[in-house]
């Protein structure tokens, strides 16, 4: 019998590359989606007829444990998330109410429906924020900078707290940013090659941008979601910092963008402060040394080739030569 995996967020960036994983790894994939007025199954689109989708919400803990308690999954992956930092401080009540307590409502709903499931919780290096130590380790103290950042860690300790209190095979995995070409368009990495692209083509003039002396530990994301299900197949759930170990700057990403199809960033990038954010995060990089060493996990895309991938991506697109986000 193959093994049957739920994945919430299946529509998003992680949950098209995990779908993939799994389909790989022989599993029966269900994605959750809510309900929309119109699908955005966009980065799905070309293993919608190897998945399974059903309609559930983290708002609405019934939906979950119904469709746990009909599809029987052996492995939860929680991937579902407002997941835009920049969001989350317009909009932190909601942030709070996805992202932090959706946690608890689908956890609950595991521990009801059935507690020998093996659960994944989608964790964020933004729960490090304001760093008090560097490099980030699975031990290093956190201070959230972003109602995120806050829903994130509440997320993160529910997490560790089910696993304690009922015995739950739940993990958590603290993952650095991590992007692709099917990563959304808002996102700084996805807006600087996309812009890059059309300036390129003659379609845009400008990019318009915030903080560039930010730093990342940026990954690819297809590397990131094997991490994930690594986690679910150990004996013991436990944490892990997901990360690259190099970290570098929005201004470095730009140039190597730029530098890619021949342009210097300095002509086109403009400094807009309606792309600053009310706390920053400046610094981000993460040690992957238990992930390595536990997991056996290691990041195989480097960063210049994370850059180069996603612009010659997005150049494919708006050239009409790829049909889709794969
Ligand atoms: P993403 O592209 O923004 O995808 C988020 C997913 O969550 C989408 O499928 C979205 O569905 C779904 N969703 C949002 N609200 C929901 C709700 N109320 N009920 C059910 N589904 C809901 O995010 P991602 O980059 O793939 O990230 C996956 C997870 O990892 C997120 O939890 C994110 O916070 C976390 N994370 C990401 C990174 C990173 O660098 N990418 C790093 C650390 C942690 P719609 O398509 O309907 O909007
Ligand atoms: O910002 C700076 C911005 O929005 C990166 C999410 O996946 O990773 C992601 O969160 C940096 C920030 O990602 C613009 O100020 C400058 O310092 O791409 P981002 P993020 O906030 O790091 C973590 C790990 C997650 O968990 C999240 O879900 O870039 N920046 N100018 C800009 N950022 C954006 N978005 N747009 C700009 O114009």
């Amino acid at each position: 019998m193959p093994k049957r995996a739920l994945i919430t967020g299946i529509t998003g960036q992680d949950g098209s590359y995990l779908a993939e994983h799994l389909l790989g790894e022989g599993y029966e994939v269900i994605g959750m989606v809510r309900r929309s007025s119109t699908v955005t199954f966009e980065r799905i689109a070309h293993i919608q007829d190897r998945i399974s989708t059903v309609q559930g919400d983290l708002l609405d803990q019934a939906s979950m444990i119904d469709l746990l308690r009909t599809w029987k999954p052996q492995e939860v992956y929680n991937l579902a998330a407002q997941s835009f930092v920049q969001t989350s401080f317009g909009q932190p009540v909601l942030t709070g109410d996805v992202t932090g307590l959706g946690v608890t409502r689908l956890l609950d709903a595991v521990r009801i429906a059935d507690p020998g499931i093996r659960f994944y919780q989608a964790s964020s290096s933004e729960m490090f924020g304001k760093v008090v130590e560097v490099p980030q380790s699975e031990t290093t103290p956190f201070y959230p900078r972003s109602p995120y950042g806050v829903a994130k860690l509440y997320g993160h300790w529910i997490t560790v707290n089910y696993r304690e209190s009922y015995d739950l095979h739940a993990s958590s995995g603290i993952l650095f940013n991590h992007e692709s070409p099917r990563r959304g368009l808002e996102f700084v990495t996805r807006k600087i090659t996309n812009t890059v692209a059309k300036i390129k083509l003659g379609k845009a003039n400008e990019l318009r941008l915030g903080n560039l002396e930010a730093e990342r530990d940026w990954g690819f994301a297809g590397d990131y979601v094997k991490a994930m299900w690594l986690m679910l197949q150990q004996d013991s759930p436990d944490d892990y910092v997901v990360a690259t170990g190099e970290t570098h700057s929005v201004r470095k990403f730009c140039q190597i963008a730029f530098g890619h199809v021949g342009l210097n960033y300095e002509d086109y990038v403009v400094i807009d402060e309606a792309f600053y954010r009310p706390a920053e995060v400046d610094l981000l990089i993460g040690t992957p040394a238990k992930s390595e060493a536990k997991l056996g996990w290691k990041p195989e895309v480097g960063f210049e080739d994370l850059v180069t991938m996603m612009v010659d991506a997005d150049l494919a697109l708006l050239e009409g030569r790829l049909s889709g986000l794969h």
